[in-house]
């Protein structure tokens, strides 16, 4: 490896926790959290069924597998993966209109509209993730799982979104504790159309890059309660901008009643507050929209402390990594 002499006091090593800094590197951020593993955990709806777990695994070798760059594998659905998406897509659907944000509705229109998106078919990765990179420049990634925070977020800074490729339980259609394509395709991909949630979302990952665990726990905690959990207000009233909660018939429902604790969103203490993630949140954080939540959440990471500074080079998808002023 050649370095260049003024290069190495920004070699940040010594400085923290390792992080990449190029797009390839994040073949090195793929540490998997097996916490809803239908192999691992009982309550799993798909622990009994060994069809289920072998299609798991099937379609989490082709996420193992994968190298940055690579065109992204697509999957043959099985008639009984369509019949869930089926029902998952039509429920949601038609609650969609009264609880999504406009940006949402007016993403999820493109998609019907110009990608394929409708009842009949599970999109794939592939022709979403080309779709995407034209209108805000995130790209798709396949992942096994539920990766761990740090590598999650990383890979935000390259506007790379990690999306998982197999399906729910067929058990279970309105509502997953893990991570499904249902989730990645309804609740996040809609979202990563509106370019202003895009810089949001790019946002976040930088912050995370090199940060401390403790300072990664409150980003994720962050990143929870918007991006995943998110509420908004427009025109008067609140409506869901959540992955978590657009690809969730139950919680979508649930969280628009009048049962849940709503709270203004407000970075320092939302970064602190403990969240569920076996089934419905008790608490939700409303941010007044998305510009507010942006300058709040920039402002927030700034108080992060780093002894180096980050930029992301969009010509070589690289980050520079700069003395902090
Ligand atoms: N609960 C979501 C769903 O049913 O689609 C999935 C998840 C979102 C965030 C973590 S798991
Ligand atoms: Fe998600």
């Amino acid at each position: 490896l050649k370095r260049v002499a003024g290069d190495v006091r920004s070699i940040p090593e010594e400085k923290g926790p390792w992080f990449p800094r190029q797009i390839k590197d994040l073949d090195r951020c793929n540490l998997l959290i097996t916490k809803f593993d239908p192999d691992m955990d009982q309550d799993h709806p798909g622990f009994s069924d060994s069809e289920y777990r072998k299609r798991r695994a099937f379609i989490a070798e082709l996420a193992f597998r994968y190298k940055q760059g690579e065109p992204l594998p697509t999957v043959e659905y099985t008639a009984e993966e369509t019949s869930t998406w089926r029902e998952v897509y039509r429920q949601l659907r038609s609650i969609y209109p009264s609880l999504a944000c406009r940006q949402f509705l007016d993403g999820l229109q493109q998609l019907e509209k110009e990608c394929g998106y409708g009842e009949e078919r599970i999109p794939q990765l592939r022709e979403v993730s080309a779709f995407l990179k034209e209108k805000t420049g995130f790209q798709l990634r396949p992942v096994a799982g539920l990766l761990s925070a740090r590598d999650f977020l990383a890979s935000l800074s390259f506007r790379v979104f990690q999306c998982t490729q197999y399906i729910r339980h067929s058990s279970s259609p309105m509502h997953s504790p893990e991570p499904d394509c249902c989730h990645e395709l309804l609740g996040h991909i809609p979202m990563l159309l509106d370019k202003e949630f895009a810089v949001f979302s790019q946002e976040i990952g930088l912050a995370s890059l090199g940060a401390s665990d403790e300072d990664i726990e409150k980003l994720s905690t962050l990143y929870w309660f918007t991006v995943e959990f998110g509420l908004c207000k427009q025109n008067g009233a609140v409506k869901a901008y959540g992955a978590g909660l657009l690809s969730s018939y139950g919680e979508l429902i649930y969280a628009l009643s009048n049962k849940p604790e709503y709270k203004p969103f407000n970075p320092e203490e939302t970064a602190v507050q403990p969240y569920q993630d076996q089934t419905y949140q008790p608490v939700y954080f409303v941010s007044e929209n998305f510009e507010d939540a942006k300058i709040k959440m920039r402002r927030y990471s700034t108080t992060i402390k780093r002894p180096f500074a980050v930029r992301y080079d969009p010509f070589t998808c690289s980050i520079e990594v700069l003395d902090q002023p």
